[in-house]
């Protein structure tokens, strides 16, 4: 880590150990988003971390945002989460929106005052995402979007959408993203889901009745919304990634302690070997899963394509996290299967990580695509 990225680590763990922790265990069962906390770490400047500094952001890294998101995700995942997705519509402004779109969106984005979302995903298109049905119909000055959108990241309390729709052929070709706005007419919101984890972070169905958009919110052109979506997933399984390294820490952290702790057959439980290899495997993978984060994110930042290093990190990063967090329960036996100690939350918040942003096996579809295409030519 660098000095820099020392002083953003030093400066977050502060403000979360004192505005994020003490209310995690309440706002968990309350299922309560505080807007006033990503407002905060929007004052602090971590909502606008890789947007240029003309449009309010801090103008750094994806390595400086992992540092950052691993932070805030060993208080809590549901408030990096926020800015994980938040920053991917950041990202998606800054590489296909135009000066307009920039100026009129990102410093509300960057400075933390507004929130992003992204939707992609609707009831029968998950995984093939090309499959989407939402349509968006050309008329004049704009397009009339209907359909519903699935599962939305921050749906409810974000006001800029980005939201792909069909407004050609079948298939990934006939795509377009648009930039759709809380409160537009024709715009309402679904179901609130009721999750097994990420509870502080709402997520929601988009309906699309008639909801006219202004030709002036298509982003790039008509039938770019697939490559717009993929663009933005390439960079948010780095950050996903970087999410789970810190909850990872996290646990790990809390099972050494506790294991230090207590005592059984009158010693304290670090003591037997089985529990030290269990650690010491924990240890391994949270090790391999940072440096393998960090290399997908120093390679984007150095513009190198990085496809297939993304979604080994996100894979990678996530299915370790699902481990160490089962393995934190365990070393805590009992009570770590009560809401007395935040391991059980942990492991509820890890599940999801292997599913969003393309399941891990859709991670293994693409690193086999990228591999065919490597040794193909
Ligand atoms: N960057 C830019 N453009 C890309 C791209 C990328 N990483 N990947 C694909 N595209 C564009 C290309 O234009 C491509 O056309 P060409 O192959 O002619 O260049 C086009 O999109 C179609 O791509 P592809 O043929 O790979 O589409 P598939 O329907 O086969 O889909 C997968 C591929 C499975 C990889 C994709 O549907 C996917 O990632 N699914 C998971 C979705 C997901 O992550 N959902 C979570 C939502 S957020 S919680």
């Amino acid at each position: 880590m660098n000095e820099l990225q020392q002083e953003l680590r030093a400066q977050l763990e502060k403000y979360c150990k004192a505005s994020i922790e003490p209310h995690m265990e309440h706002d968990d069962h309350a299922e309560n988003f505080r807007m006033e906390i990503f407002n905060e770490l929007g004052s602090l400047g971590f909502t606008g971390i890789t947007t240029a500094e003309d449009y309010g952001g801090m103008g750094l890294g994806y390595q400086d945002l992992c540092v950052a998101l691993g932070e805030i995700a060993k208080y809590s995942v549901s408030y990096a989460v926020t800015i994980s997705v938040s920053s991917m519509v950041q990202a998606i402004l800054n590489e296909f929106g135009n000066e307009d779109q920039k100026q009129k969106y990102l410093p509300a984005l960057a400075s933390g005052e507004e929130i992003g979302a992204f939707a992609l995903s609707e009831s029968h298109s998950g995984s093939d995402a090309a499959g989407l049905k939402t349509t968006a119909k050309k008329v004049e000055g704009g397009y009339v979007l209907n359909g519903t959108k699935m599962w939305i990241t921050s749906g409810g309390v974000a006001k800029t959408y980005i939201v792909m729709a069909r407004t050609g052929e079948e298939g990934p070709k006939g795509i377009s993203a648009f930039i759709v706005r809380d409160g537009m007419d024709g715009f309402s919101y679904g179901k609130k889901e009721k999750k097994m984890g990420w509870k502080v972070s709402p997520t929601r169905e988009l309906v699309f009745e008639n909801c006219f958009v202004p030709a002036e919110n298509l982003l790039k052109a008509e039938g770019m919304g697939f490559t717009v979506a993929m663009a933005a997933l390439d960079k948010g399984r780095i950050t996903i990634g970087s999410v789970a390294v810190g909850l990872s820490d996290r646990a790990l952290a809390e099972s050494v302690k506790y294991s230090l702790e207590r005592k059984q057959f009158n010693q304290e439980i670090f003591n037997f070997q089985g529990l030290q290899f269990m650690m010491a495997d924990m240890a391994c993978e949270v090790e391999s899963s940072r440096y393998l984060v960090k290399e997908a994110a120093r390679l984007y930042d150095e513009g190198i394509p990085n496809q297939k290093l993304a979604c080994m990190a996100k894979m990678k990063a996530t299915d370790t996290a699902m481990k160490v967090t089962t393995d934190a329960v365990q070393i805590f036996g009992g009570v770590g299967y009560t809401s007395e100690y935040p391991v059980e939350r942990f492991m509820r918040d890890a599940k999801v990580l292997q599913i969003v942003e393309g399941t891990n096996q859709i991670q293994k579809v693409v690193i086999a695509r990228c591999l065919k295409k490597e040794f193909s030519n």
